[in-house]
This record gives C-alpha cells, structure tokens and sequence, in this order.
C-alpha cells in the first residue's frame, strides 16, 4: 500500500508544476506583440518605382524611385535612400551595376541612374535609413 501512494503523489506534482508555466505564458503573449506591431507600422517605408511605368530597356537607365508610407502609400519625404542593382546569375557571381541616386524637387522621390547590362531579371535592393523611417525591400526590374 505504502509503495502505491508513493508513486501518486510525485505525478500529481508534475501536474501542478506543468500547469502554472503555461498560463504565464499566455498572458505574456497577449500584451506584447500588441505593442510591437504598432511601434513598427508607424515607421515602416517601401521604397517603389514610379517611373518609367512603361518597358526598361538594356543600357543605361534613369528610374524614379519613391519612399512611401508601408500602410497608407503616402510619400514620405525621407532625405537619403541606398540601391543597389544587381542581377543573380546561374553560376556565376551576380552582375552588379554602378547606381547614382540624386534628390529630385519633389520630397521622397529620388533619380536613380544606372546600367542594365543584360536583359533580365534585376533586383533593385533599395534601404531607407532615417531618423524617423526604417524600410528595406526589393524592386524586380525585368530589362527587355
Ligand atoms: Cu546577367
């Protein structure tokens, strides 16, 4: 009889213990994602081409780029932004072209100049680092 007790007891406290972690858990995870998701929409930007809306050809090119608000797509007039323009190639060392960025006279839009050497696909890498905004995505530029 004394054995068999001996032996309940130990599970019902492993039960207990198992039990109290995870309520703690879950209320952790009601407050803090909340608070994190809106710290980061206030200042998150995309960076998009704007022009040319048409085809872009091999050789050299002059893009608009715009930085623009992640949620509502209103141009926010961040001062510098970075790009790259690299195109991946089948086994070898991806292509990578000069890129030239200038301010235009509208605030948040920017004149990119660069050479597609190939035609294909280019992944323009552009950055926005600011006090204020923070944004990194892609362009895919396909170069006929
Ligand atoms: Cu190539």
């Amino acid at each position: 009889m004394k054995k068999i007790i001996t032996l309940i007891v130990p599970i019902s406290l492993l039960m207990v213990a198992c039990g109290s972690p995870s309520t703690d858990t879950q209320t952790q995870l009601e407050t803090a994602p909340e608070t994190e998701t809106m710290a980061t929409e206030e200042n998150t930007v995309i960076v998009a081409l704007v022009s040319p809306e048409e085809d872009i050809s091999m050789g050299d090119s002059e893009l608009i780029l715009e930085v623009q608000d992640n949620t509502s797509g209103e141009v926010v007039a961040v001062e510098n932004i970075e790009v790259s323009s690299t195109m991946p190639m089948e086994g070898e060392e991806p292509m990578i072209s000069k890129v030239e960025i200038e301010p235009t006279e509208t605030p948040g839009q920017f004149k990119v100049k660069t050479n597609f050497g190939m035609a294909g696909t280019w992944n323009l890498a552009a950055t926005v680092k600011d006090e204020k905004y923070q944004g990194e995505n892609e362009i895919i530029v396909e170069v006929k």
